[in-house]
């Protein structure tokens, strides 16, 4: 399952999604070297997510298939949702200030959790050992 706490141990082509995505480079900086934590607690349908980095500390709760607001650590707005496809998590959010579409899935594989992004073309990841 999702549920634990899980801490980042690696990521691959986070700069460039950053960059596709606007992110400017003080913040792309600190970005990269976030040490970002989540903690993931699903009931069901239900899932709360706390996320702390030393960029901020931040938790929400959404259900699967119903539509939320997040701000992004870089403070960007989005909408959206996640869904659950077999063991994958997939996220559809859309950016509120230019209506672009941000995807994100989360899996696990060999007991890390991974992240995968995409923006407009460029793909991401991020790979988290559970604490
Ligand atoms: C959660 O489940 O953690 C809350 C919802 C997350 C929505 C979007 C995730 C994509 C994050 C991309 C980070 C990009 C920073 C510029």
């Amino acid at each position: 399952s999702f549920n634990g706490t899980w801490k980042i141990d690696r990521s691959e082509n986070y700069v460039k999604f950053m960059e596709q995505m606007g992110v400017n480079l003080v913040k792309r900086k600190v970005a990269e070297h976030d040490n970002l934590k989540i903690t993931i607690e699903q009931n069901g349908d239900k899932f709360h997510v706390k996320e702390s980095s030393t960029l901020r500390t931040k938790e929400v709760d959404f259900t699967l298939g119903v539509p939320f607001d997040y701000t992004l650590a870089d403070g960007t707005e989005v909408s959206g949702a996640w869904e659950m496809e077999g063991d994958m998590m997939k996220g559809k959010f859309t950016r509120k200030d230019n209506n672009k579409l941000l995807t994100t899935t989360r899996t696990l594989v060999g007991g890390e959790l991974v992240q995968s992004y995409n923006y407009e073309g460029v793909d991401a990841k991020r790979i988290f050992k559970k604490q």
